[in-house]
C-alpha cells in the first residue's frame, strides 16, 4: 500500500487502471447535505470575500467558482450563502470518503476531495472471471477498433445520462473486442497490438468498478464524486474533469497522444498562471508545441525559474510515448 503511484507509473506501460476521484461542489455538496431543503436552490460556500464554490444549481445560474460574493450575487440574487471558514466538517466527510474509496485499491490522496487510486490488482482479479462486463460504464475517450485516423472521440451523453445516473453504455461489446484480439494474435505483425486491446479490457472492467466504487461512496457517504480512468494518472485526472458532475470517463491509452497535444499547457498539473505566461513567451500554449522547442531551450528555462514545476510537466508529458523521445534527453539532463 506505501508504494507512491509514481514509482508504478515510471513503468511506462499501459497496463495500469489508474482511478481519479473529485467530489462534485465539495463544501456547497457538504452543505446542502446537512440542510436537504436547499438541495433544489443555488448555494454558494463563503470564505473571507469569495465564493470559493457553489453548487451545480447555482454553476447553471451563471455563479462561478472563487467569485467575489457582491459578484455572485449580482449573477444570481436567490443565491443561499453559507460561510465555510470552518473546514471540521469537510475533514470530517473528506476522511470517510477516503475510507470508502481506499477499500478499492492503492490510495493517494490529492487534496481534501481529492484522490488518485490504482486499482489495477482487483481490476485484473475481475478481469479473469467477469462474466458481465461487456461494455464501458460512462463516457469514453477513444476508440476500441482503432482504426479511425482520429481516435479521439468523446461518447456523446444519451438522454438518459444525468446527474442522477450518471451512466451510460458504450457499444462496444466484449465477445467482439475479445475475436478482434484473437484475430489480431494470429494476424499482427507486432504483439504491441494485442497487448494494446489488452490495456483497453482492463480500462472495460475498470470502469466497471469506478462506477462501482461512485456507487459506494454515495451510498456508504451521501457525497457525489466524479471520476477519470486511464493507464496513468495524468490523465486519469484530466478525464475526471472532462464530465461534470457525477459522471465518468476512461480516456484509452490509444487515445492519449490525439487528446493531449491540443491542451492547453495550463491543464497540465503543476503549471500555474505565472508558468503558463513564461512559456507563452516562448512560443509554447499547448502540450504539442512543447515539441518544437530544444531541450536546450527547456533546460535553460527549468534552471532558471528552479522550476520543479516544469519538471513536473515535463515528467507528465514523458508518459506520452510519442513525446517521450523527443523531450527524454530533457530529462536525463536535469535529473
Ligand atoms: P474543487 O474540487 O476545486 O472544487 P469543488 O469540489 O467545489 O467543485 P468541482 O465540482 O468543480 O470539483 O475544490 C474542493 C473544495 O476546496 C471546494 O469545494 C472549496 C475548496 N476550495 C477553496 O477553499 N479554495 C480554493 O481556491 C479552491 C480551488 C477550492
Ligand atoms: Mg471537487
Amino acid at each position: 500500500m506505501a508504494r507512491r503511484l509514481e514509482e508504478e507509473e515510471g513503468e511506462q506501460d499501459d497496463s495500469r487502471v489508474i482511478a481519479y476521484f473529485d467530489v462534485d461542489c465539495f463544501y456547497a455538496q457538504a452543505e446542502v447535505l446537512r440542510r436537504p431543503y436547499l438541495q433544489d436552490r443555488p448555494v454558494g460556500v463563503t470564505q473571507k470575500f469569495l465564493v470559493v464554490t457553489c453548487n451545480y444549481v447555482a454553476r447553471r445560474l451563471g455563479v462561478p467558482k472563487m467569485a467575489p460574493i457582491d459578484e455572485a450575487k449580482r449573477r444570481c440574487p436567490d443565491l443561499v450563502l453559507i460561510n465555510g471558514e470552518d473546514l471540521t466538517p469537510y475533514r470530517a466527510a473528506s476522511k470517510i470518503i477516503m475510507q470508502v474509496l481506499s477499500r478499492f485499491g492503492t490510495l493517494e490522496r490529492r487534496g481534501l476531495d481529492e484522490a488518485a487510486l490504482d486499482i489495477t490488482e482487483e481490476v485484473r482479479k475481475r478481469f479473469s472471471s467477469s462474466i458481465n462486463v461487456n461494455t464501458f460504464q460512462g463516457h469514453l475517450v477513444g476508440n476500441v477498433t482503432g482504426n479511425a485516423p482520429d481516435i479521439l472521440s468523446s461518447a456523446e451523453a444519451s438522454p438518459a445520462e444525468s446527474e442522477t445516473s450518471g451512466k451510460v453504455e458504450i457499444s462496444q461489446s466484449r465477445e467482439a473486442l475479445e475475436n478482434r484480439c484473437l484475430s489480431l494474435a494470429h494476424t499482427a505483425s507486432t504483439s504491441a497490438e494485442v497487448l494494446r486491446r489488452q490495456g483497453d479490457f482492463l480500462l472495460m472492467v475498470g470502469s466497471h468498478l469506478v462506477a462501482e466504487m461512485r456507487e459506494a461512496v454515495e451510498k456508504e457517504t451521501g457525497y457525489r464524486c466524479s471520476s477519470g480512468i486511464a493507464h496513468n494518472k495524468l490523465l486519469a485526472k484530466l478525464a475526471c474533469s472532462l464530465n461534470k458532475p457525477n459522471k465518468q470517463t476512461c480516456i484509452l491509452p490509444s487515445a492519449a497522444d490525439n487528446f493531449l497535444r491540443p491542451l492547453s499547457v495550463r491543464k497540465i498539473p503543476g503549471v500555474g498562471q505565472r508558468m503558463e505566461g513564461t512559456l507563452k513567451e516562448m512560443g509554447i500554449g499547448i502540450v504539442e508545441d512543447m515539441q518544437r522547442v530544444s531541450v536546450q531551450q527547456l533546460c535553460d528555462l527549468a534552471i532558471e525559474l528552479d522550476s520543479s514545476f516544469i519538471m513536473h510537466a515535463v515528467v507528465s508529458i514523458l508518459h506520452l510515448s510519442s513525446i517521450r523521445d523527443t523531450l527524454s534527453h530533457f530529462l536525463l539532463r536535469i535529473l
